[in-house]
């Protein structure tokens, strides 16, 4: 029954209450034997890649105080279109080469652990901004999915039509959250309410806000590197 090897911050029995919850209707499509089946499976070992890259011990980019927080910094890109999103129609769909797809709304996303981080946000226009996001950890989300060890990109789309790929290891990374609050208050629509993707380890154009569907990909399809990165910006976007 231990085989499943979870971050500290997520302990077994928080993942089986959140299957539990989706069990009685967050998930979408769910019926109470696919639940039972799901919370049966969670005994199982994790495919090792997968296991592997959650125990691994990544590099921590250190954060900034508190005081170094500047939200005047943090500019808003004039060709960004917010879109409009009706947070009770909202649903995150986490899809792809993974043993439990799921659809989840926002209620179930704020039962996964909340944690925050304060880092710079860097943008290749030429702009940067030291800002704390909170949110979950993009880690947990994988968790209760279980990726297949087919697994070795995510491909993010959002509600605008932006889309992105990244390298598993990044998605991975215990400071990448997909983040609904922004500076302590809840994230405004144009920074990409109701989800948008955080992390100190990528460039601004990585970060996608509006992020409706999660998939687990074991390739980037054709064209789907990303909005930016077809047309030429580098596709890993490390900082
Ligand atoms: N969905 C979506 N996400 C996006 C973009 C976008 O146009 N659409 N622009 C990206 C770029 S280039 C940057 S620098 C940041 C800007 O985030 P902000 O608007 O919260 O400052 O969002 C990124 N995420
Ligand atoms: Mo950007």
């Amino acid at each position: 029954m231990n085989h499943l090897k979870l971050p500290p911050h997520l302990n077994r029995r928080q993942v089986i209450q959140l299957l539990g919850m989706s069990g009685m209707g967050y998930l979408l499509g769910s019926c109470s034997d696919e639940f039972t089946a799901r919370v049966g499976e969670l005994s199982e070992p994790l495919n090792q890649s997968f296991g592997e890259l959650l125990v691994k011990p990544q590099k921590l980019i250190p954060e900034f105080p508190k005081s170094a927080i500047d939200p005047k910094a943090l500019l808003l890109n004039t060709y960004d279109i917010t879109p409009k999103i009706d947070p009770d129609e909202y649903r995150l769909t986490i899809d792809g080469e993974v043993k439990f797809p799921m659809q989840l709304n926002l209620k179930a996303l704020t039962q996964l652990p909340q944690t925050s981080i304060i880092m710079q946000h860097v943008c290749v226009e030429g702009w940067a901004a030291i800002v704390q996001w909170g949110g979950f950890r993009l880690r947990d989300l994988a968790t209760m999915v279980q990726p297949k060890a087919s697994a070795r990109y995510v491909l993010f789309e959002s509600a605008d039509k932006y889309t992105e790929s990244w390298d598993l290891a990044s998605a991975l990374h215990p400071q990448t959250l997909l983040a609904n609050r922004l500076n302590g208050q809840p994230l405004p629509a144009e920074n990409g309410a109701p989800l948008r993707l955080a992390t100190p380890i990528k460039l601004g154009y990585k970060l996608s806000k509006w992020v409706t569907k999660v998939t687990f990909a074991s390739q980037i399809p054709k064209g789907g590197k990303g909005y930016w990165e077809e047309q030429g910006y580098e596709w890993f976007g490390g900082i």
